[in-house]
């Protein structure tokens, strides 16, 4: 019997600073709902989804960053997410920002989670490849401030077992927004057997250290997801937080990838919208047991003996 798992891509579209956690709340919820009359087992939500995307923004005081943070999940504000997924049968990926007590001190990571039909936590991914810059830099049209508000992930990239109902179990792993340029996570997924890997990002338009990329913004996201699928035998599930946001275009552009790399459901607005897949499990074992058999065709010594002995190549001697 096939494992299919219907997924939604939960696109939402701008936030703004002054919207409160209940009003977004809410706007996922209807997205929920949806999901459930389209016969979604699980729906994915983007990076950060709670709030707007505050890197964008400098600011000097501790407080007023924050105030972006979830410090407990559920919270009062998102329990009625995991209410939702109990009572509408419909499992959740979310991402936020999570300030926790770890080792005796305040840690703050740009932070995902998993959620079953019970409502229950099975997984939590904490974002690895943070973007952007550390400095308040004031040439930039906005900034992007992940290297100074999130410490890099510290969990790896973890895939796990999770089970959405009869016949509805499989290996799934998460990455966050700029982890889906990287090679490394798709690869570092597809050796633990991933079978889907859940994304949600916030991508801006305009790239201000290379403006020349910005018309290639749609190309690039679609690129890296479709490789990364392709290249582990894996689905991809990709989702925007979309649209004009406190003056910064984002790109939507929410894609389900099938293990071929076919993109087999999209979003085509930049609001709030729900692209719907029904994914079959299995489909990943013709390319995880042929052009991608790891076992049988990978070659890690090799890899390793031309970074150990050359490592880059030098720079030409005149
Ligand atoms: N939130 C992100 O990680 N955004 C990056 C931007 C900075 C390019 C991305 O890779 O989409």
């Amino acid at each position: 019997m096939p494992r299919i798992i219907t997924v939604g891509a939960a696109q939402l579209g701008p936030i703004a600073r002054s919207d409160s956690r209940a009003q977004v709340v809410e706007r996922m919820l209807a997205l929920m709902r949806d999901a459930r009359s389209n016969g979604c087992d699980l729906v994915v939500f983007p990076e950060l989804a709670l709030t707007t995307f505050f890197p964008r923004w400098y600011f000097e005081h501790q407080q007023d960053i924050d105030a972006f943070f979830e410090r407990a999940m559920p919270s009062p504000d998102t329990q009625p997410l995991f209410d939702a997924a109990r009572t509408l049968g419909v499992g959740f990926c979310l991402g936020y920002a999570e300030l926790v007590e770890e080792g005796g001190r305040l840690r703050r990571f740009n932070t995902a989670i998993t959620v079953d039909k019970q409502g229950a936590i099975v997984a939590r991914y904490r974002k690895i490849h943070l973007p952007g810059h550390a400095e308040h830099e004031p040439w930039r049209r906005f900034q992007h401030l992940e290297k100074r508000y999130f410490e890099v992930g510290n969990l790896g990239f973890p895939a796990f077992r999770a089970n959405f109902g009869e016949g509805k179990a499989g290996i799934f792993g998460m990455a966050i927004c700029n982890d889906r340029r990287w090679s490394e996570t798709y690869r570092v997924l597809g050796l633990q057997g991933v079978e889907m890997i859940l994304i949600g990002y916030n991508t801006p338009v305009h790239n201000p250290p290379a403006p020349e990329h910005d018309a290639l913004s749609h190309f690039h996201n679609e690129l890296v997801m479709q490789a990364g699928a392709y290249q582990n035998g894996t689905w991809v599930v990709g989702v925007a937080k979309a649209g004009n946001e406190e003056g910064v275009e984002q790109i939507g552009n929410s894609i389900i990838v099938a293990p071929s790399g076919e993109i087999v459901g999209a979003c085509t607005t930049t609001g709030d919208e729900l692209a719907v897949a029904r994914c079959d499990l299995d489909l990943t074992a013709s390319y995880k047991n042929t052009t991608f058999n790891f076992a049988r065709h990978r070659e890690p010594a090799q890899y390793r003996m031309i970074v150990e002995r050359k490592g880059a190549v030098p720079p030409a001697q005149d």
